[in-house]
């Protein structure tokens, strides 16, 4: 059995979570988080609605204390994406901060409230309930495939105490360290590496609700000493830093710039490095296998990878014929294969897609890479041109256009990515608009737009919506992307 927050059994008075203006010391998070545990013990699963707060990081860590498994939700979603996280999830009660107002199925919930307000410090926290086994689900985060609705990935409490040990080591992570991000609570980066990941150091987070280039000085320029951030972050961040000296000199205080999600280009690593003198370091993973690649903090540059295994995890370049390279060569192309305590359990409900995602003990990742003669891997593509990164954000193709074809002003939908220089990629949605005799005015790309974002959430939406008489297909009827973009 595993203690996943040994600082809260210690209940110090030490900083833990920053909000804004509210905080909570490890010693008023005991109490807080240990009073919402004893009410929640015995549930089977319960939903979080996963606003940037500090009542989501109370209630996730209540919920671990608890042994109680936890579904993040994401604030902005959409009808039929939360309706589909309800079902396949069901979950027997949802926490959520006080006066949020909660759409249909997830208000049709019993529903606690969480009180985060910092108790005084002399007030004892509850005993420390006795913590399940390593194999129990901790987290259960939904993520998108290239067709279908998103799957729950399900984490057992051994993936997030090892994935976070592993960054300790690679990254030097100490209780010394003052986390800064603005990232969503509601995927493994923000919650798992950006709220547990200080929380198991003993250390502190400073999550500043929403992102902005001014909010990064400021936490950089007072006691923060490490920024995570996904690209979009850094490139806004790069492209701020060459004109804006307070930026750049809260960047050069920083102990650690860490960039992870998607690829960070080389011109905006180039352009930090230009104005701070400091690197940025990036790691690698996914919400089915937590981190699995990292430069080190105290290892030799590696610009442009994502590093080297980190300790425990096993990691395999397996060739279009199933054998494994074992070249080190800067060239040869082979998907990653990771296999260890970092990995998720299952697919919640679909056994299929488990089964699926394995070759034996190894996880097929889908992501293309290189190993360089160093040993660092070097991420060149990925296998599905379904799946899409945007703001960091993994996005199926085939949700969206489920989704476009569900409005009744659209006959034919095909969905792309394109390179985006802010978002790293861009959603492009190419739309047959329905023509019969019944067929309304056709609708505009921004309604279908807001469709999407109703519907799903407002990161899936189409950024740009082509309309054409017909899409290019194949024999098979298949449509053929490529031809799309010429
Ligand atoms: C705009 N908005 C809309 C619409 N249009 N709302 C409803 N309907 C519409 N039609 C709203 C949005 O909700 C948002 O509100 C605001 O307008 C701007 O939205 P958007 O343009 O999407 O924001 P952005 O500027 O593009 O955001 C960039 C971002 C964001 C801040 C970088 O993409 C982000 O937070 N990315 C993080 C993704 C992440 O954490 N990925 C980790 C998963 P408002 O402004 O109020 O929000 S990957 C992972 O976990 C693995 C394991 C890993 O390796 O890390
Ligand atoms: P998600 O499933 O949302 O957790 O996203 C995981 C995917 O993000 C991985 O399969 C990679 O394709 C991508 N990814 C994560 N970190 C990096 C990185 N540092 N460089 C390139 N791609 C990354």
């Amino acid at each position: 059995m595993t203690v996943l927050f040994p600082a809260l059994r210690d209940a110090s008075t030490a900083p833990a979570l920053r909000f804004g203006d509210r905080a909570l010391s490890y010693r008023q998070l005991a109490s807080v988080a240990g009073a919402l545990a004893e009410r929640i013990a015995g549930e089977t699963r319960i939903a979080v609605w996963a606003t940037p707060t500090i009542e989501t990081s109370v209630a996730v860590v209540a919920a671990l204390l608890a042994g109680v498994a936890a579904v993040p939700v994401n604030p902005k979603i959409g009808e039929s994406e939360l309706a589909h996280i309800v079902r396949d999830s069901a979950p027997s009660v949802v926490l959520a901060e006080p006066g949020a107002e909660l759409p249909g199925p997830l208000a049709d919930l019993p529903r606690i409230d969480v009180a985060a307000a910092a108790p005084p410090e002399a007030t004892q926290p509850p005993p420390p309930p006795f913590e399940p086994g390593d194999g129990t689900p901790a987290l259960i985060v939904y993520t998108s495939g290239t067709t279908g609705p998103p799957k729950g990935v399900v984490l057992p409490r051994r993936a997030l105490a090892h994935t976070l040990d592993a960054l300790q080591d690679a990254w030097r992570w100490t209780a010394d360290d003052v986390l800064v991000h603005a990232l969503p609570l509601f995927h493994v980066h923000g919650l798992i590496l950006g709220v547990l990941g200080p929380l198991r150091r003993g250390g502190s987070v400073h999550h500043l609700g929403r992102f902005s280039t001014d909010a990064v000085t400021r936490e950089l320029s007072g006691d923060g000493t490490m920024l995570f951030g996904v690209p979009t972050m850094y490139h806004r961040l790069a492209a701020a830093a060459g004109h804006d000296p307070a930026l750049a000199k809260a960047l050069a205080a920083a102990r650690l710039l860490v960039s992870g999600s998607a690829a960070l280009p080389l011109t905006d690593h180039e352009r930090i490095t230009a104005a701070s003198g400091r690197r940025v370091i990036e790691r690698y993973g996914m919400t089915e296998t937590l981190m699995n690649t990292s430069v080190r903090a105290d290892g030799p540059d590696a610009v442009g990878t994502v590093g080297v295994p980190l300790p425990g995890v096993g990691i395999r370049l397996v060739d279009e014929a199933g054998r494994t390279i074992e070249t080190s060569d800067d060239e040869t192309v082979g998907e990653i294969q990771v296999r260890g305590p970092n990995l998720f359990t299952e697919y919640l409900n679909r056994p299929d897609a488990t089964a699926a995602a394995f070759d034996g003990a190894w996880f097929r990742t889908g992501d293309m890479a290189i190993r360089d003669t160093s040993g660092n891997y070097r991420i060149v593509g990925r296998k599905a041109t379904d799946l899409i990164k945007s703001g960091g954000y993994k996005i199926g193709a085939g949700e969206i256009e489920n989704a476009l074809l569900a409005h009744p002003g659209v006959a034919e939908a095909a969905v792309t990515g394109i390179p985006d220089e802010d978002l790293g990629e861009r959603i492009v949605a190419w739309v047959v608009p329905e023509s019969g005799p019944d067929a309304g005015p056709p609708p505009s790309g921004e309604e279908l737009a807001d469709h999407v974002a109703r519907q799903l959430a407002p990161h899936k939406r189409p950024r740009t919506v082509h309309f054409l008489d017909a899409l290019p297909r194949n024999d098979m009827g298949k449509v053929m992307k490529r031809e799309l973009h010429a």
